[in-house]
């Protein structure tokens, strides 16, 4: 079965002002899309057809580039758009807040390295909250890889994403990379970031 672009959980316009419907627009249905249509045709009528996207990325290494470019474009997006939401940010509570307090001191100091991890992967790439051995860390990948991969640098269970793109920014913050950052923190979908911590510790 070919893989879909998911339903986008609401509006182009459901994140403004932190980010612009237009943004929003091209980088789920043109962006997105591509990656989904690029996977597919890299995979076209072999077994790999068969797989999650979640297992094609655990052993990417052994695949092309295509795939590795375009599965890890299809999965980061996926959960791209999950962990935003519209009345969103704010701070996590419960046992998300602890292990966040217990990993990096303080919820500031949580966000002072998630937005490092941001601001200084050079080029294109994600910055990460996963679940490594029980534990929180922070890191990040370059282009479209993620912690998921064999490949990766540092691996684990991402349960919050950030697209570093320019094309996930350009449109409203230009070359200002860090007021995007800065401004992704009013759309962070808590919610589903805890939903993905519980079912990854
Ligand atoms: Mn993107």
């Amino acid at each position: 079965m070919a893989f879909e672009l998911p339903k986008l959980p609401y509006a182009y316009n459901a994140l403004e002002p932190h980010i612009d419907a237009l943004t929003m627009e091209i980088h789920f249905s043109k962006h997105h899309q591509a990656y989904v249509n690029n996977l597919n045709a890299a995979i076209a009528g072999s077994e790999t057809e068969k797989l999650s996207i979640e297992e094609i990325c655990k052993n990417i290494s052994k695949y092309p580039m295509a795939v590795r470019n375009n599965g890890g474009g299809h999965f980061n997006h996926s959960l791209f758009w999950t962990v935003m939401a519209p009345n969103a940010g704010g701070e996590p509570t419960g046992e998300l807040a602890a292990a966040i307090n217990s990993a990096f001191g303080s919820f500031a100091d949580f966000k002072t390295q998630f937005a490092a991890a941001g601001a200084t992967r050079f080029g294109s790439g994600w910055a990460w909250l996963i679940v490594k051995e029980g534990k929180l860390v922070v890191c990040s990948s370059p282009n479209q890889d993620n912690p998921l991969m064999d490949v990766a640098e540092v691996k684990g269970v991402p349960i919050l994403g950030m697209d570093v793109w320019e094309h996930a920014y350009y449109l409203k913050y230009q070359n200002k990379r860090p007021d995007y950052i800065a401004a992704f923190w009013n759309v962070i979908n808590w919610n589903e970031v805890t939903r993905r911590f519980n079912e990854a510790k």
